[in-house]
């Protein structure tokens, strides 16, 4: 297995990391097919130390990513010299910033292998995606008696707006089970299909257990009971190529300060039709056609969801982050990180009382861990003073806390920017950690 020299596609190294086994007898190989220091350099946070002392050790990109100067350029270049409102001036400097912002809409379309850029619509991130369609698909479609399916690893942004849904018009939520080692229960999944089910929502990537759900499957057992399916991409489109004509899904949701690019923006895709069936999510200005008091007529796709001024240089910083991100060597981008990963793992698992939370086959980026006797919240307070970024707490899904009965896991979520030797302070100052409780 010759991976530095591999001729695989992007899609063949996808599928080997989600079969995962034969890999990773060659973990070691993985690591050596990306050499992190370069595009370091790329990430001015990077460099810098905290409170002056200790190098920063940034592994919660689950939480957000760190920019690269790609991106902190072209937001400069953006407010400098081409800023004005879209859609609507006649002057050549709206037509400029018009031009951007629907070009950055074009990037992003090629970006996940939508088709059409008319089913890219920018949001504030994976939470308002969510939303928008809870709200404005769920209006349309969504009766009592109906029901929507979620699994039960899914984020709080993935539960709450359909529980919204559900007490306003009657549906009920239901939710596929998932194992201790934090696979989806497919049997379950199948069980709870019928006529009655109107969407699947579920996790591309899980935020607690890494897990990498079958979402080509799911979308395909769904259609076949005449459900829409949303995959919420949220931590999975930093990490690997996407394709939602290849997962066949109806809605993607990803947020783009997850992958490297600004906060405060975000994509919905959906299939055309859905859209164009759909009523509009919010009123006011752009998303209108005709305006008078007796009535109003809305505006084209995509403009139909994106009522006001919308976040033009996000839009155009997330374009950016699309475009240094897919300038990277992606087939060994993925392969770093899986190694990276199992290295982690290994590493961690020699820690004393320490366990991990999420050992499924398909596994990417997050991994999560309790250590006997000792409050997540305390180990993310020492290894903050080693210059250690974790996060603790419950990751916004209580629910998976709940079902493995744990009040809260650490958690270690890595970028292809992390390297062998933060992994290893890592383990270190956990091990400072365990010296100071025992
Ligand atoms: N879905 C998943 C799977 C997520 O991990 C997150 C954020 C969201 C949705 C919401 O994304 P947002 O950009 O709209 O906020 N997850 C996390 C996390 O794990 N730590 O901080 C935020």
């Amino acid at each position: 297995m010759n991976m530095a020299t591999t001729t695989m596609t992007e899609f063949s190294v996808v599928q080997q990391i989600l079969t995962g086994v034969e890999l990773d007898r060659h973990c070691a190989q993985c690591l050596s097919t990306f050499d992190p220091t370069t595009v370091r350099k790329d990430f001015p946070i990077l460099q810098t130390l905290v409170r002056g002392k200790k190098p920063l050790v940034y592994l919660d990109n689950g939480a957000t990513t760190q920019k690269p100067l790609a991106v902190i350029d072209r937001l400069k270049q953006y407010y400098e010299l081409e800023n004005a409102n879209v859609h609507r001036g006649v002057y050549q400097l709206s037509q400029l910033a018009t031009d951007v912002y629907e070009g950055a809409r074009e990037t992003l379309s090629r970006f996940i292998n939508a088709g059409k850029s008319r089913e890219i619509i920018f949001t504030r991130g994976t939470t308002e995606s969510i939303n928008l369609v809870a709200s404005s698909f769920g209006r349309k479609f969504v009766h009592a008696g109906d029901e929507i399916l979620v699994s039960g690893m899914e984020h709080h942004s993935n539960i709450v707006p359909w529980q919204l849904l559900c007490e306003a018009t009657g549906a009920i939520l239901k939710v596929i089970s998932f194992s201790e080692r934090g696979e989806l229960d497919m049997d379950a999944f199948s069980r709870l299909l019928s006529s009655r089910t109107r969407l699947v929502a579920v996790t591309h990537l899980s935020n607690v257990l890494g897990t990498i759900n079958p979402v080509e499957e799911i979308t395909e057992m769904a259609h076949q009971a005449g459900a829409r399916v949303l995959v919420d991409g949220a931590q999975w489109v930093g990490h690997f190529p996407t394709d939602v004509r290849r997962i066949g899904c109806d809605f993607y949701a990803f947020s783009g300060h997850k992958m490297f690019g600004p906060t405060g923006i975000g994509v919905l895709y959906g299939r055309e039709e859905l859209l164009e069936a759909m009523p509009p999510y919010q009123g006011g200005g752009d998303m209108i056609a005709t305006v008078s008091f007796e009535k109003s007529t809305w505006n084209d796709l995509p403009y139909k969801f994106e009522a006001g001024t919308p976040n033009i240089a996000d839009a155009v910083g997330l374009a950016a982050a699309t475009d240094y991100l897919r300038s990277i060597d992606f087939p060994n981008l993925m392969y770093y990180e899986h190694g990276l990963m199992r290295y982690a793992e290994n590493r961690l698992r020699q820690v004393p009382g320490l366990r991990l939370i999420g050992e499924a086959g398909s596994k990417s980026s997050v991994i999560s861990f309790v250590l006997e006797g000792i409050h997540p919240h305390d180990i993310g307070t020492i290894l903050d003073g080693d210059g250690v970024c974790i996060r603790t707490g419950h990751h916004c899904c209580q629910p998976v806390m709940d079902k493995l009965d744990i009040p809260a896991t650490a958690r270690a979520s890595l970028a292809f920017y992390n390297t062998v030797a933060e992994i290893d302070a890592l383990v270190a100052s956990l091990n400072k950690v365990i010296a100071m409780f025992r």
